[in-house]
C-alpha cells in the first residue's frame, strides 16, 4: 500500500517536472535560433546600407555579433575523392568537391560588401587554382583555406607605400590633399595623421581648403587648438586652392614637414565640385592625393573612387569605421579594382585610432 502510494506520487512528480522543463526547452530554441533570423534581417538591410545606418545603428545594436560570424568555407569531397584521399598522399579535387564552399565564400565575398563583380572573380580565380592544385590529403581543409587567402592577397597585391619614409625621404613640405565624399572622415583622418605623424618626428600644417561647409573652418580649428597645429585659413566662400597655396607658403617659410589640404566632402556626380578640386590640385601640386572613404559604403565606393580617380587621379586611399560593423570587403573590390595601396584604416573617433593596412586582417574577418 505505501508502496502503491510512493509510485503514485513519484510518477506525479516525474509529470510536474517534464511539464515545468517543456516550455523551457522551447525558448532555449528560441533564442539559439534569434541570431539567424537577425542575421537575415541584417542581409535584407545591406544594400541601401550608406542611408540606413544611422536608423538600424540606433535600433538593433545587438546584431553586431551575429555580423561577424563567419561561414564554413570548407570543402565537402564527395565519394570518388574521399576514397583517393584514403589511398594516396595527395589528391586533386574535383569541382563537385568545392562547389558548395565556392557558393559560401561567394555569399562571404558579398556579405562583406565586396562588389558582385570582383566577389564573381576571386571565386573563379579561386577554383581555376584550386582544381589544378595537389593537395596533401592528410590536410586538404587547412591547405584550402590557406590557399584561398594566399591567392586572394595575391589578386589584391598592390604596389607598397610606406608614408611616412616616403615624407622624410622627399623635399620640405610634403603637401598631401583629402578628398572623397561627405562625411567620409577625412577632417578626423588629417587630426589622426598629424598625431601619428609627430610621433615620428614630423610636423604639420593644415590649410582649411574646405570653405563650403558650415562650420567646417571652425571644426578644423578646435582639432587644431586641441593639437597645437598651425591652421591657415581664409573666410567661408573663399577660394580653396588661394587656401592651400598660402599654407604650403607657410611650410616653405617656416620649415614645416607636411602641408594637409582638407577639402569639403562632395559627391563625383557633381561637376562644379570636382573642376573646383581639380584647381587645388593644380594649385597645390601636392604629392599624394588620398581619397577618404568609409568602410560601409559598399559598391558606391568602388564607383566613386574610380570617378574621382578619373578625374583628379587617387594615389591611396584612407578607409574608415572600421571599428563599426562593417567587415571590410570594400576595401578588397578597392585594392582590385583601382590597384592603389591602402594606407591607413580608421578604427574609431579618437586621435590614436589611425592603424597601418593589413591584408590578412581583413580577410580574417571575412573567411
Ligand atoms: N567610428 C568612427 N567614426 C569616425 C571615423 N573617422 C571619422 N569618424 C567620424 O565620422 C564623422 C565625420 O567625420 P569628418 O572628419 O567630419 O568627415 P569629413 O569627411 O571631413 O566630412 P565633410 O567635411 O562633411 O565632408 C565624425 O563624427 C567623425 O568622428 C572612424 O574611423 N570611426
Ligand atoms: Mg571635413
Amino acid at each position: 500500500m505505501f508502496n502503491l502510494l510512493k509510485k503514485k506520487l513519484s510518477n506525479f512528480v516525474d509529470k510536474l517536472s517534464k511539464k515545468a522543463k517543456a516550455p523551457k526547452q522551447e525558448k532555449l530554441e528560441q533564442v539559439e535560433q534569434a541570431p539567424k533570423q537577425i542575421s537575415k534581417q541584417v542581409a535584407q538591410v545591406q544594400e541601401p546600407r550608406a542611408s540606413a545606418e544611422r536608423k538600424y545603428k540606433k535600433e538593433i545594436i545587438p546584431v553586431e555579433k551575429p555580423l561577424l560570424e563567419k561561414r564554413e568555407i570548407k570543402p565537402e569531397l564527395k565519394a570518388p575523392s574521399k576514397i583517393k584521399a584514403v589511398f594516396r598522399k595527395e589528391i586533386t579535387l574535383k569541382e563537385s568537391d568545392i562547389a558548395d564552399m565556392l557558393f559560401e565564400l561567394e555569399l562571404s565575398l558579398l556579405e562583406a560588401d565586396v562588389n558582385e563583380s570582383t566577389a564573381k572573380h576571386f571565386c573563379e580565380e579561386i577554383k581555376k587554382r584550386l582544381l589544378a592544385d595537389k593537395i596533401p590529403a592528410k590536410d586538404i581543409e587547412g591547405f584550402v583555406k590557406k590557399r584561398i587567402k594566399e591567392i586572394l592577397r595575391e589578386l589584391m597585391q598592390t604596389e607598397q607605400m610606406d608614408l611616412i619614409s616616403m615624407i622624410k625621404s622627399s623635399e620640405k613640405p610634403f603637401k598631401i590633399l583629402f578628398l572623397g565624399p561627405n562625411g567620409a572622415g577625412k577632417t578626423t583622418t588629417i587630426a589622426k595623421l598629424t598625431v601619428l605623424l609627430r610621433e615620428q618626428g614630423l610636423s604639420s600644417i593644415w590649410a582649411a581648403s574646405d570653405t563650403f561647409r558650415a562650420a567646417s573652418i571652425e571644426q578644423l580649428e578646435e582639432h587644431a587648438k586641441r593639437l597645437n597645429v598651425r591652421l591657415v585659413k581664409h573666410n567661408y566662400g573663399a577660394d580653396p586652392a588661394a587656401v592651400a597655396f598660402d599654407a604650403i607658403s607657410a611650410a616653405k617659410n617656416s620649415n614645416i614637414d607636411v602641408v594637409m589640404i582638407d577639402t569639403a566632402g562632395r559627391q563625383e556626380t557633381n561637376r562644379n565640385l570636382i573642376e573646383e578640386l581639380k584647381k587645388i590640385a593644380r594649385v597645390a601640386d601636392p604629392d599624394l592625393k588620398i581619397f577618404v572613404g568609409e568602410a560601409f559604403a559598399g559598391k558606391n565606393l568602388v564607383e566613386q573612387a574610380k570617378q574621382f580617380d578619373d578625374a583628379i587621379g587617387i594615389d591611396a586611399f584612407i578607409i574608415t569605421k572600421l571599428d563599426t560593423d562593417a567587415k571590410g570587403g570594400t576595401m578588397l573590390s578597392l585594392l582590385h579594382e583601382l590597384k592603389k595601396p591602402v594606407v591607413f584604416i580608421g578604427t574609431g573617433q579618437a586621435y590614436k585610432d589611425l592603424q597601418p593596412f593589413n591584408i590578412d586582417e581583413i580577410l580574417e574577418r571575412i573567411i
